[in-house]
């Protein structure tokens, strides 16, 4: 029988994290396990829920990135400790089991967290880490021959380089397990661009494994859905950097202090403006309209905190609207995300003048 974490553990690591206690909060994880804790559920229901809060923070304008960035670096150390003092019961023995990020995908801890998890369930587990060229990741995989690579994909707009891994990996002989945020809800995007198996956390992975009896035997050859996009993502990612000018171009007319912008200020709008462009690519290229509205929830969120008024988003997503009256899709994914905007700016507490978009 083994301990739990419970709720004034995880506020002491919290604690800990907070004010940059780095030889602490690794002492705290392993006298966790030193009280018979397992290391999964040190890292599942410490490290992740604190990650969590800390990205909460950190989109709440709460927490600067310097701070997100110092505790996560505590998290990683925390990580690589435990792998290191507990070693897996027969280690290996499940096969061999290729971890990567996709390309573009620097979320490197939660694929980490997720490979030391298989790790201790007894795979023998290849991790390569962030951001991962798919021609590399395939060469790798060709000289390696793993059982499964483990496709992890933490934000949405990474999807298309997702798929083109999917697809290398499987033309390689090798099946692919599909998880991450990025993947969205219960990781249905990654049934949707063809994955082997998908899971939605790493305890769902464990699951799914062990009920997968041989990967490399068992679905290799076998005819899977295949995933069939048009072009509207990429038809509208070429105009990004143009709908991102005419957006800034309106937002100076409407609003006068955009126009007196600093460089600086100007940059950080202009990437926000383009994020937009992005979500609503992936969205169109998965072809499912909540992906586009969680992300404009998000954004409503982020930018209230941030005092940014979200009547500015709301004309960014009407002058969207008008440029891209040739894409129905879009259009009805731009007309639900305005209307998600509007419901969180209410529930945000905005100013009525701003939320009323
Ligand atoms: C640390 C961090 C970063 C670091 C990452 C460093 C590192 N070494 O990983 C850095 C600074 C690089 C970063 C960058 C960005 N980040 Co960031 N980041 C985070 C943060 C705070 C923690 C990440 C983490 O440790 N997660 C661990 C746990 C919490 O994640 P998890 O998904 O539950 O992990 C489990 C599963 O996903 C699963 N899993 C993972 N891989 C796989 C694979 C398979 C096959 C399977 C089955 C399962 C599986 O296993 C894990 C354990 O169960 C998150 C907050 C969050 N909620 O994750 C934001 C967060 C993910 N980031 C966010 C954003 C916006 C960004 C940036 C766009 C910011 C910016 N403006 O530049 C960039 C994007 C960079 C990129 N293109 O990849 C947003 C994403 C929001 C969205 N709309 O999608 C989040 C959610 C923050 C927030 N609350 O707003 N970030």
């Amino acid at each position: 029988m083994t301990a739990a974490v419970s709720a004034e553990d995880r506020a002491h690591y919290f604690e800990l994290v907070g004010h940059g206690a780095e030889v602490p909060a690794v002492d705290f994880a392993l006298a966790l396990s030193e009280r018979d804790v397992a290391p999964q559920d040190i890292l599942l229901d410490l490290v992740v829920p604190t990650q969590a809060r800390i990205g909460d923070l950190w989109a709440r304008n709460e927490w600067s990135v310097a701070q997100e960035h110092a505790a996560t670096h505590i998290s990683d150390q925390v990580v690589a400790a435990l792998a290191t003092r507990r070693r897996a019961e027969h280690a290996g023995r499940r096969g061999v089991l290729v971890v990567a990020c996709v390309d573009g995908e620097w979320h490197a801890l939660p694929a980490r967290l997720f490979a030391e998890v298989m790790r201790w369930d007894g795979w023998d587990v290849r991790f390569l880490g962030a951001s991962v060229p798919t021609p590399h990741l395939v060469s790798y995989l060709h000289r390696h021959g793993p059982d499964v690579v483990a496709v992890s994909c933490s934000v949405p707009t990474r999807l298309t380089s997702a798929q083109r891994v999917i697809v290398a990996a499987q033309d390689a002989g090798v099946p692919v397990l599909a998880g991450g945020a990025g993947f969205g809800p219960d990781a249905r995007w990654g049934t949707r661009l063809g994955a082997d198996r998908v899971a939605a956390d790493a305890r769902h992975a464990v699951e799914v494994l062990r009920s997968w009896p041989s990967p490399a035997v068992g679905d290799v050859g076998a005819v899977r859905g295949s995933f069939v996009s048009d072009d509207d993502h990429v038809l509208i990612a070429k105009r990004r950097p143009q709908l991102v000018a005419t957006a800034m171009a309106e937002l100076a007319q409407r609003i006068p202090a955009v126009a007196r912008y600093t460089d600086a200020q100007r940059e950080a709008t202009e990437y926000d403006l383009d994020q937009v462009v992005e979500f609503l690519c992936a969205a169109l290229f998965v072809d499912d309209p909540q992906l586009f509205t969680t992300f404009m929830s998000w954004m409503g969120t982020v930018l209230t905190t941030r005092r940014v008024p979200l009547s500015a988003v709301a004309c960014v997503l009407d002058t969207y609207r008008r440029e891209l009256y040739d894409f129905p899709r879009a259009l009805a994914y731009l007309a639900a995300g305005r209307l998600c905007l509007n419901e969180t700016g209410l529930e945000a507490g905005a100013p009525k003048s701003a939320a009323a978009v």
